[in-house]
């Protein structure tokens, strides 16, 4: 049969049967292609109750009354608007806890589009999402922090269209993340929405990276997506003059292996990114591509080859003083500029995939990242279900970000407890990671270490697997020092690196009222916190980098305490308002000095 026969088929059969475009996955580097946002004002309707969806309520259809004694007890106009990207709960004071569903509806005009091929592509909607155009279903996402597109070539008509999106933010038991968690549940269309087109076949995929055996020579492949899978394609450096012609193969892809000399490597001092052209005879497209190594010898964390030190700190995707979701280049901007201003050469992106924008501007101002997925806490590894989702939120990602050099870490999960579900679900997906990824280490951070005296042991099996070990440890707050005299020694069964990727304390901003109790709030007793805990890092001769819990004071509805916290989590080294707390000047002091 013939390709563009298939094709016909396929998207066909799409339209009959929608739920053949889940998990669509998306096209990397939208930035690259000739798009038109969406962005900007939607209406909305609020819903509760989850009714929309119902053949009575049917929100998708935006039905008006037809004739006399016709009535319809919804409509888009004249209810709320609410802007995209952004979350509803910081836009409406009725939002402030919701946890629902949010219809958003948009019109957008379409002119001819012959011999091309037409996208929405999300980049991210918190946390299931149903998306309908001109009252079609054309398909569903799940998984609140990763891009997702679906094709609309043959559904869009010329002139006026509408897209209309469910987004639905509640918490479930069998989601990713779970029930519980310490963070704000910010609902909606939180990232940006496109409607991208390309050729008939265009370039879907690329990896273009060095290979971390051989620093003089790129790995990976580039992947058309389209009926002409076969096609010359070229690979330029205009700044290296350097060019790679070769072909893809009936499936459309081709592997790269090609001789890369002469180049400038991304360093955090210098973090240098080239323009790379990736060419075919239907397609064309550019992206700022930066070239390291990264691999751990022994305890050591190598970058292009040089044993480093990661001196990081965590940030959640949050601005504080907006209270909502950070969602634009001027708040990630200011996220990322806190941490250099700190002296960091590292962030820890908590607890989710933060937005690929935010990445690249890390990888510009020479910010290694550590990106994470949002198996935390409480994920019930035994659920039938859940290796699905899991698996496909770490390809979401590692799709979305493998060209960027500054990520040097997937991280799989956060402080999860040792069963066969859990062991061997994790070691699964590190195995996955690597499959898809040998460009990067791959971690999972547990606080699961046993205490003994002064001593601590990690002994969490899954690090034997793991390529760094990560440890969040609250000695001085959840876990009092077992000995005023004496530092706490640790004791590893692995011979691995070691982060300590929380460690840290609440206080609240210019309270001193009684620094001996932590009762108080105080920023002093926070101080004395930190000058033990970078005392006991003098001992620990494989400790290779520390993320201190975090930059900034979050919201968490489960911090109840009416006088201190508010609905926050106050263990940031800044207020909510920016302002810095005592302790930032001690983590800039230790940065500075290590
Ligand atoms: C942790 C979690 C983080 C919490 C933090 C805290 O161990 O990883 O998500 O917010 O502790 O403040 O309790």
């Amino acid at each position: 049969m013939k390709t563009t026969l298939k094709l016909k088929i396929i998207l066909a059969l799409c339209h009959l049967f929608p739920f053949l475009l889940f998990g669509q996955s998306a096209m990397i580097h939208i930035d690259g292609r000739e798009r038109t946002s969406l962005n900007g004002l939607w209406e909305t309707i609020i819903d509760p109750f989850d009714a929309g969806s119902g053949d009575w309520a049917a929100y998708y259809k935006d039905r008006k009354p037809l004739g006399n004694t016709d009535f319809v007890e919804s409509s888009f106009e004249g209810g709320p608007q609410l802007y995209v990207p952004g979350d509803f709960n910081s836009q409406l004071p009725e939002l402030y806890y919701y946890e629902s569903s949010v219809w958003y509806k948009r019109t957008f005009k379409i002119q001819a589009t012959e011999n091309k091929r037409s996208f929405i592509h999300f980049a991210a909607v918190n946390y299931k999402a149903e998306v309908y155009l001109n009252g079609v279903k054309i398909g569903e996402h799940e998984g609140g922090f990763t891009p997702f597109q679906f094709e609309v070539t043959d559904h869009l008509r010329i002139g006026n269209n509408n897209v209309i999106v469910k987004a639905n933010n509640q918490r479930i038991q069998d989601g990713i993340p779970g029930l519980g968690f310490d963070w704000f549940n910010y609902g909606g269309i939180t990232r940006d929405v496109d409607l991208i087109q390309t050729p008939t076949t265009y370039i879907k995929d690329y990896f273009i990276q060095l290979a971390q055996q051989d620093e003089n020579s790129i790995e990976g492949y580039v992947t058309l997506d389209g009926p002409k899978k076969e096609q010359a394609i070229a690979i330029n450096i205009p700044e290296l003059n350097f060019t790679y012609k070769t072909r893809t193969d009936s499936s459309g892809k081709a592997k790269l292996k090609i001789p890369f000399r002469k180049k400038t490597l991304w360093t955090p001092a210098a973090p240098k990114l080239y323009e790379v052209q990736v060419s075919t005879e239907t397609d064309h497209i550019q992206e700022q591509i930066g070239f390291r190594t990264i691999k751990v010898d022994g305890t050591n964390i190598l970058l292009n080859g040089k044993s480093m030190f990661l001196k990081g700190i965590n940030i959640h995707e949050e601005v504080p003083q907006r209270r909502s979701r950070a969602y634009s280049e001027s708040d990630y901007q200011m996220l990322l500029d806190w941490a250099k201003e700190l002296g960091c050469n590292y962030v820890r992106l908590v607890h989710y995939p933060h937005h690929e924008k935010m990445v690249k501007m890390a990888e510009q101002m020479g910010l290694m990242v550590w990106e994470e997925l949002p198996i935390y806490q409480g994920i019930n590894f035994a659920d039938p279900g859940m290796k699905k989702k899991m698996n496909l939120m770490l390809r979401e990602l590692i799709a979305r970000d493998k060209n960027r050099a500054a990520t040097i870490i997937w991280s799989l999960s956060n402080e999860t407890y040792s069963s066969p579900a859990r062991d061997s679900s994790l070691i699964a997906l590190y195995h996955l990671a690597k499959s898809l990824d040998n460009t990067r280490l791959v971690t999972s951070a547990f606080n699961n270490m046993r205490f003994e005296g002064n001593k601590a042991y990690i002994e969490d099996e899954v690090n034997r697997v793991m390529d760094i070990m990560a440890i969040n440890q609250y000695l001085g707050w959840y876990k009092t020092w077992p000995d005023a005299d004496k530092e706490v020694e640790w004791i590893s069964k692995f011979h691995k690196p070691l982060i300590f990727s929380e460690f840290g304390g609440e206080a609240v901003f210019g309270n001193n009222i009684d620094p001996k109790r932590a009762s108080s709030w105080s920023e002093d007793y926070l101080v004395d916190i930190y000058k033990r805990q970078f005392n006991m890092f003098k001992n620990i001769s494989f400790l290779r980098g520390v993320t201190p819990w975090l930059l900034v004071d979050f919201r968490s509805p489960g911090r109840a305490h009416p006088t201190y916290q508010k609905g926050w989590n106050r263990k940031g080294l800044l207020s909510d308002r920016g302002e810095k707390k005592k302790v930032w000047y001690l983590v800039a002091d230790y940065f500075k000095n290590n």
